[in-house]
């Protein structure tokens, strides 16, 4: 739920990457982080394993300019993708405005991609909510790798019927890092126009 602060004219969103373990989520994050200017964010905050794998979540706050005169703050989370941390999962879906669904390219992860965006069905009917009416985007990412399954198997494996825009990415180099993030920003911002 975006908050709206007239007095200060700031508008904050939550934006949640969600998506199988290993997926890459935390990597998104760590490389928007690395991208941006350092008068656009504020600090990342990680809270991860020694093995590097998110224990809690990651949370990036970054200032993407100014609409209707003001200020745009979007918080970025990742959530723990590891099956046993569901209910740190539902938690940082709490006021969820917008979500990128980070997937798996790896052929063994394809079931992983299908179970964890069916727990992301499941968590937010929690809150009352689903992903017809929340804003979302599902990143394609390791698109690297030599055995990437194709694009269209992934689709068809994870959310055939809407129409939700799908990005390629390799967010460990950087590409298609930002495209999504641009896209579910969007749609946040005209969801909250619609609204007001
Ligand atoms: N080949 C390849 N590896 C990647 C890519 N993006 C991330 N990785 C690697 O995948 C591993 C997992 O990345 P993370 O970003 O930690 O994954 P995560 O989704 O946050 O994992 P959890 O926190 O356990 O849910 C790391 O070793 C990354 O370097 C990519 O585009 N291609
Ligand atoms: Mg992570």
């Amino acid at each position: 739920m975006s908050t709206i602060n007239f007095s200060a004219r700031e508008i904050n969103f939550k934006i949640v990457y969600y998506g199988p373990g290993l997926s890459g989520k935390t990597t998104n994050l760590k490389r928007i982080y690395d991208q941006v200017p350092a008068e656009s964010k504020g600090e990342m905050v990680s809270l991860a394993t020694e093995d590097e794998r998110t224990l809690f979540f990651d949370f990036l706050p970054l200032d993407l300019g100014k609409v209707n005169g003001f200020k745009t703050r979007f918080h970025l989370y990742t959530v723990p993708g590891q099956v046993f941390y569901n209910s740190s999962r539902k938690l940082i879906l709490r006021g969820v405005d917008g979500v990128v669904f980070v997937a798996d390219s790896a052929p063994n992860r394809l079931r992983a991609n299908a179970e964890s965006l069916r727990n992301l069905r499941e968590n937010l009917k929690e809150y009352n909510l689903s992903l017809n009416e929340i804003p979302y985007v599902i990143q394609i990412n390791k698109r690297d790798l030599e055995n990437a399954l194709p694009v269209e198997m992934i689709r068809q494996v994870l959310d055939p019927s809407s129409s939700v825009d799908f990005y390629e990415a390799i967010a460990e180099q950087f590409k298609g890092v930002f495209e999504p993030l641009r896209s579910v920003s969007k749609l946040v911002l005209e969801k909250l126009a619609q609204t007001t």
